[in-house]
């Protein structure tokens, strides 16, 4: 595990009058993250079904940290993609060309593929932006008077940008998983990166992910999906998404009473989810979360990707949040699903001796997919049709 006793004092220096609330937050989230016994490597029964521990544990929780999942080849990479890709961002807000003069890397992009935030913000909280989920605004400490003026936090449609994100999108054992729990129809969400560099990372703040369903005759705890989240440098309770474990049983959540039953922002009952690199955590949608600024010196990039249940997207009129909204039909939903058809395509090609995962719903349709130049220029936008409920 990460040692992340330095950047929990640094951390909670930060926190002005609450520095000590906030250091023994971070300290007791972590020892309680350790013991819940929701982790261990992704195992599957004789007939191949996903373990029933790991079934009962993540149901149990809302979260389960799948541990050693990425080989470090990999996670290699994964981190070599993800350095070269952040030498390609532009280099603000407002700008079309990376720190080198060259067009950066969504410099044609027409979906939204970036969100900033001032350094240590919290630019979501307390905002109308996505729903306004984000009831409550973290506490956005003083970043140092050197940081850039604006940092990104949240890449959106990272399989054009990324072949190594690609690649570990069709990680076999985790679209195994996504079949154990979403059935062998699954559909896919979305694809994101979070970033969090330390000293500006910005805060995600609490809230449930999910629009559609929290009112559905056929509400339950899967009705929303879940994301997977790669860990490409590990995550720790300065830096990691913290949850409530349990709440994606309840319904809907009142941020703003938890937050004056726990007397401020640091929510009692929390853990932070704490991984190794190369750890991929699955976890529902609906489960209360978000994670602090990293006032910490460790960076994290999650990379994240979520799936659904069929049947929570088919005939389904999105929530508008990650794309306009519309009713997602069979054709809508095919069409989206060739992020798992080239990146099963892309996964072979570099992993020759691995036995690639078989994605039923192309099988049933005879549908199939290459990955070349002309599928690159294929998912150029592709986000632009994210299944989001
Ligand atoms: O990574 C984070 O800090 C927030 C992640 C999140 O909100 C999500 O994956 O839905
Ligand atoms: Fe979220």
């Amino acid at each position: 595990m990460i040692d992340a006793s330095r950047s929990i004092k640094a951390c909670a220096a930060y926190y002005g009058d609450n520095a000590d609330a906030m250091e023994s937050y971070l300290k007791e989230g972590e020892k309680k993250a350790l013991e819940l016994g929701n982790r261990g490597p992704i195992k599957f029964d004789e007939n191949g079904n996903l373990c029933p521990e790991i079934r009962k544990a993540y149901s149990d929780n809302g979260f389960y940290i799948f541990e050693n999942v990425i080989n470090p080849d990999e996670l290699e990479d994964i981190k070599e993609d993800l350095e070269k890709l952040r030498t390609n961002f532009p280099i603000g807000p407002e700008s079309n060309i990376d720190v080198n003069g060259n067009p950066a890397f969504n410099a044609e992009s027409k979906s939204l593929t970036l969100v900033w935030s001032k350094p240590l913000g919290d630019p979501l909280g307390g905002t109308e932006l996505a729903n306004g989920r984000h009831q409550i605004k973290l506490f956005e400490p003083e970043a140092k008077s050197d940081s850039p003026p604006a940092v990104p936090v949240i890449l959106l449609g990272s399989l054009q940008f990324s072949d190594a994100c690609l690649r570990t999108y069709a990680h076999p054992e985790l679209l195994k998983v996504a079949e154990a729990i979403n059935g062998e129809d699954f559909a896919p969400f979305n694809e994101a990166l979070f970033i969090k560099e330390p000293g500006v990372g910005a805060a995600v703040s609490w809230h449930q992910d999910g629009v559609t369903h929290w009112d559905s005759e056929d509400f339950d705890e899967d009705i929303h999906g879940f994301n997977f989240m790669v860990q490409a440098y590990g995550s720790t309770a300065v830096n990691g998404v913290w949850v409530m474990p349990g709440t994606h049983k309840v319904g809907k959540i009142d941020i703003k009473k938890l937050v004056a039953e726990s007397g401020s922002e640091r929510l009692e009952g929390a853990v932070p989810i704490v991984c190794n690199p190369g750890d991929a955590v699955i976890c529902n949608r609906q489960l209360l979360h978000g994670s602090f600024p990293n006032c910490g010196f460790e960076k994290r990039v999650t990379v994240n990707f979520g799936f659904h249940k069929r049947s929570s997207v088919l005939g389904v009129k999105g929530g508008g949040v990650h794309s306009e909204a519309q009713v997602f039909d069979e054709e809508i939903i095919e069409r989206r699903s060739k992020s798992i058809g080239y990146a099963i395509e892309a996964r072979k090609a570099k992993y020759k001796d691995e036995k690639p995962y078989q994605y039923k719903p192309f099988i049933h349709s005879q549908k199939t997919y290459v990955w070349d130049n002309q599928a690159r220029q294929d998912l150029k936008d592709y986000n632009l049709e994210d299944l989001s409920i």
